[in-house]
């Protein structure tokens, strides 16, 4: 995909290059409209900054749309760092200066942008973002963090999973075919929530340590390179964004997709050429608030466990009202879901 700045959107993007560590930083802010932006640190490999520049811009979209809906008076940003090897190899020096960096960098905005876990992240890097001078949301809970966001991730995509199913004409999960892709820290409590509910689950992972967990769940495994051929009555994604665009649209076999994925679409095609087939879609900047109702909910608005879960509970209704939206405007779910967002976004800024 070309990169366009000019067509983002976004209010600001700042990058840095460091040649000591070899990383590239990218910070995001789509948008300061409803408070400091807020949005996760993504730490992976990319095949050029571009690339980086482009993933961090889009994810920071999706946080703006995910926290309008949720009602959250916050705006939306996202942080990228571009690795030179993957997270895995890299020494653990190298890691902690990546880190100090990421900091300095997140502290020049001034409290306007604050960060948290994401893909590549965890609580105990976030400890060390915000020991450095950067304030970062899901800390470990022993230097007064939240804590890993997944859980409530998962919470709220298990809401979402049987919303769409319903939409889809199926009364309850027991006995559909759930193919979930990706089983970390997510899609690992995903699997055992369906499970429960009585589903067969398809599984596919490239971390095999985490497919013979679920395999012991009572899970069938697939090659991660077959997800998008097998066939099931729910598609689940857990891993990575950007995997269905208009072609893969056109040929995958499921009859509904909720999963937590962020910018699961590649773009606005994909979700037409779904709605076409009839293929009932969960936006993922629904499905996949929970962790940010979690850490934004616990760390700026004070919220304890009822607030928490009965925003959760709020996925369920936001869904219905976007596939109801949906079938009266003849437009896809997403589109309504971008149209719901940005009513919100209007209403929360004018009663500021
Ligand atoms: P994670 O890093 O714990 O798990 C991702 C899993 O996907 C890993 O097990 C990894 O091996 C697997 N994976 C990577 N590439 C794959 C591929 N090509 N095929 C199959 N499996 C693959 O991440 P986490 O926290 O579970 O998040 C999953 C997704 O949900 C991410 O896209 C993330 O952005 C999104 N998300 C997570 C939230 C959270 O609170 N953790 C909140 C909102 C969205
Ligand atoms: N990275 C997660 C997401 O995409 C959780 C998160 C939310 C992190 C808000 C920071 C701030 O929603
Ligand atoms: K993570």
């Amino acid at each position: 995909m070309q990169l366009r700045l000019i067509d983002w959107g976004g209010v600001l993007c700042a990058v840095r290059c460091d040649d000591e560590t070899g990383a590239a930083f990218v910070i995001a802010v789509h948008s300061f409209a409803l408070g400091p932006a807020a949005g996760g640190t993504r730490a992976m490999e990319y095949p050029s900054l571009d690339a980086a520049v482009l993933d961090a811009t889009r994810l920071a979209e999706a946080m703006s749309l995910k926290l309008a809906v949720a009602g959250l008076p916050l705006g939306g940003g996202k942080s990228v760092i571009a690795l030179p090897v993957p997270r895995a190899r890299l020494d653990p020096a190298r890691w902690r200066r990546i880190l100090e960096i990421h900091a300095e960098n997140v502290a020049a905005f001034g409290g306007n942008y604050v960060t948290g876990p994401d893909v590549g992240t965890t609580a105990a890097d976030m400890d060390v973002v915000h020991e450095c001078g950067a304030y970062a949301t899901g800390r470990t809970p022993a230097t007064g963090g939240s804590g890993s966001s997944a859980p409530a991730t998962a919470r709220g995509v298990h809401i979402a999973v049987k919303r769409a199913a319903a939409e889809a004409g199926f009364d309850e999960l027991d006995g559909l075919t759930v193919l979930i892709q990706g089983l970390g820290a997510v899609g690992a409590e995903v699997a055992r929530r369906v499970a429960a509910d009585g589903a067969r689950l398809i599984v596919a992972d490239i971390d095999e340590r985490a497919v013979t967990a679920a395999v012991r769940l009572g899970a069938t495994a697939v090659p991660v390179e077959d997800v998008l051929q097998v066939e099931s009555d729910l598609f689940v994604p857990c891993a990575i964004g950007g995997i269905i665009d208009a072609d893969v649209a056109g040929t995958i076999r499921t009859k509904a997709i909720a999963g937590a994925a962020n910018n699961v679409l590649t773009g606005g095609a994909a979700a037409e050429v779904l709605q076409g087939r009839g293929i009932v879609l969960a936006p993922d900047f629904i499905a996949n608030v929970g962790g940010a109702v979690d850490l934004a909910g616990r760390e700026f608005l004070g919220w304890g466990d009822v607030e928490v879960e009965q925003k959760l509970a709020e996925i369920g209704d936001t869904l219905d009202r976007v596939f109801a939206d949906a079938a009266t405007e003849h437009i896809s779910t997403d589109e309504a879901a971008r149209c719901l967002a940005r009513r919100r976004l209007e209403a929360l800024r004018t009663s500021r």
